[in-house]
């Protein structure tokens, strides 16, 4: 009797190390693991050094520069000229000094985005700086935003864009693996230290037909033979794209999930199998872990731009999002367990626009002043609380507070699936929010309240929570400032169009779409000929974008019989992932009274259209 009580201590010893015992960044299940087991263990799955260390930069920067600054491109297609790229001011210090006063602790340069122009001088291609007239071809921008950046004190990353439209070998998959491996390795050896690698997703046939397939393994073990110490994002294997491009975090928000990062090409069936891609709604449910055969530690980052497009337009100069915006967009990724990466791109001039400085420098005072002082006594004192449990702490007397932190001590894991706040003022205790999960940090808006006592209650949980700060702050109010779009040069009001339903494409209202099941192409009679120097389309505002335009050709007439072809390079670059009203210019100006908008390509090659608005430009 005896032995079989020590045997079954001694099974049930080993099954809670092994639910119990702390995991670095991947975990692998039993065959026979329960799903109780399963949630035992994915609460002890921890970051690596490097996750931890990038997760609390919280606020790290994208500096989107390149060809396209001077072609007005959204995505340059390889063919524009290297002679193009000429800024006349530029100075890295100013992005970084600028930066630094926004708070921002990394900046992640676009060394070379999908057009394959490279902004350091590589042996690899003829397509970069030195083939430009900037600094008589001398220049190194990489080089010298890296020395910006050690001046300053900031951390520094590279994007290179594994789809490159200007490389004649892409999609013949081995050489252009070593033609990307040695671009990485001159970025990875020659710049110091690199503290995170960002590989792009967007992806495309090449010129010759073939599909490249990248060699994500070699990619990888360069950068861990290289830089040790850096994150890989997005096709990397340590950070997460949040799935969208607008700045909104998930509500839940698990940094442990079943999902395969991006660049474990033998584990795309898994993620199939389970119903999984970086878009998903849910990525870390007790439900799906339990379907699940792997856990990663892959937290989410959240790149948004602060204009509307990734690189510099001058025509969004009035499009910078306001401070309300950027502080909405901070309370929904660093508030929402994620970490944010904002693009501020350098104008023509290599300098970050006097606009986009001052609403910078207005973020960052506002983030310091807000969260200067924790109004909860003792609320950095860590409480370990098990599910159901609920802490009751004092707040600075006659503080009016309008916004709760919480924060888990993640290097225990993460773990909180439910929870609830209340506070306490003039005898009785009000409710004032409740959550799912909190993880690295938390942050909540609510009404203003004069609060005596704050009240924590951990209401679900994956094991013992480790709460590592509760506060209570004070954030002033915001006013929205941002202004209407304008979409069009000529009133549309007295335009016509061949069928009636057809009319809420110019009916100037964003909130209505024509759609239609199949490609096809819109006509508008204008009524009076007009000089046209470029046009304008926004795609539908709903959260389904099935038929939105991609690929698109644009025509002119002056009798609707006869069309001209114009001069555009015929495709809403990105508009999958940010679907924004696009402005597209010809460079120059066509007399016409008829337009047509052609669709060629919808954006998951469905044939389907679908136009929010449509309009004209005449400046
Ligand atoms: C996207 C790209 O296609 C955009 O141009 C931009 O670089 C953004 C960060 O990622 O997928």
């Amino acid at each position: 009797m005896m032995k079989r009580i020590t045997l079954l201590l001694a099974l049930f010893y080993v099954s809670c190390t092994a639910t119990h015992q702390l995991h670095t960044q991947h975990l692998k299940f039993d065959e026979n693991a329960t799903a109780d087991e399963k949630i035992a263990m994915a609460a002890h799955l921890t970051p690596s050094a490097e996750q931890l260390r990038w997760q609390e930069l919280e606020l790290t920067a994208f500096i989107h520069f390149g060809i396209n600054t001077f072609t007005n491109n959204e995505w340059g297609d390889g063919r524009d000229s290297a002679e193009l790229f000429n800024p006349t001011e530029l100075d890295c210090e100013q992005w970084v000094r600028t930066l630094k006063e926004g708070g921002f602790k990394m900046v992640i340069l676009t060394a070379k985005h999908h057009d394959g122009f490279c902004l350091w001088p590589t042996a690899t291609t003829e397509y970069s700086v030195k083939n430009s007239p900037w600094r008589e071809g001398k220049g190194d921008v990489v080089g010298e935003l890296r020395k910006a950046c050690s001046k300053y004190g900031l951390k520094f990353g590279i994007y290179l864009s594994p789809w490159d439209r200007n490389a004649e070998c892409y999609g013949d998959s081995p050489a252009y693996n070593k033609l990307f491996i040695a671009q990485l390795t001159e970025l990875l050896s020659n710049y110091g230290e690199v503290h995170e690698v960002w590989f792009d997703g967007a992806c495309a046939e090449g010129a010759n037909g073939k599909r490249q397939e990248y060699d994500w393994k070699a990619i990888i073990e360069c950068i861990r033979h290289l830089q040790p110490h850096a994150v890989t994002a997005i096709m990397g294997c340590d950070v997460r794209w949040v799935g969208n491009e607008g700045g909104l975090g998930r509500e839940t928000e698990w940094s442990v999930t079943p999902l395969a990062p991006g660049s474990y090409v033998d584990k795309a069936a898994e993620n199939r199998r389970l119903g999984i891609e970086e878009m998903s709604k849910d990525l870390g449910s007790r439900e799906l872990i339990a379907r699940a055969n792997e856990l990663y530690w892959y937290p989410s980052e959240v790149d948004v731009s602060i204009r509307p497009g990734w690189f510099y337009h001058k025509e969004q100069d009035d499009e910078v999002r306001s401070l309300a915006n950027l502080v909405d967009i901070y309370y929904r990724s660093v508030g929402c367990n994620s970490v944010l990466l904002l693009n501020i791109p350098p104008d023509r001039r290599g300098l970050i626009h006097e606009v986009d400085a001052e609403r910078i420098k207005e973020f960052g005072d506002y983030i310091t002043k807000t969260f200067a002082h924790n109004y909860v006594v003792n609320g950095n004192k860590p409480w370990h609380a098990e599910a159901g449990e609920q802490k009751e702490l004092k707040v600075k007397s006659n503080k009016i507070v309008n916004t709760i932190l919480l924060q888990e001590d993640i290097t225990q894991g993460q773990r909180v699936e439910e929870f609830s706040v209340e506070l306490y003022n003039n005898g009785r205790w009000y409710h004032v929010a409740r959550g799912t999960t909190i993880g690295y940090k938390r942050l909540l808006h609510i009404s203003d309240y004069k609060a005596e006592r704050i009240r924590v209650s951990i209401n679900k949980s994956r094991g013992r929570a480790n709460i590592k700060c509760i506060g209570l702050y004070y954030a002033e109010s915001l006013e929205e400032q941002n202004r209407d779009v304008i979409l069009s040069d000529i009133d549309p009001t007295c335009w016509s169009v061949e069928i009636e339903t057809m009319r809420a494409a110019i009916d100037g209202n964003r909130a209505t779409t024509w759609s239609s099941d199949s490609l096809t192409a819109l006509i508008v009679d204008m009524g009076t000929t007009h000089n046209i120097t470029g046009f304008t389309y926004a795609p539908t505002t709903e959260e389904d974008l099935s038929g939105t335009i991609y690929r698109y050709n644009f025509y002119v007439s002056s009798d609707g019989i006869n069309w001209l072809k114009c001069d555009t390079n015929g495709e809403f670059s990105n508009i999958m992932h940010n679907p924004i009203p696009y402005f597209v210019h010809f460079g120059k100006s066509y007399t016409a009274r008829y337009f047509k908008l052609e669709p060629l390509e919808e954006i998951d090659g469905k044939t389907m259209t679908s136009i929010s608005e449509i309009g004209i430009l005449t400046r």
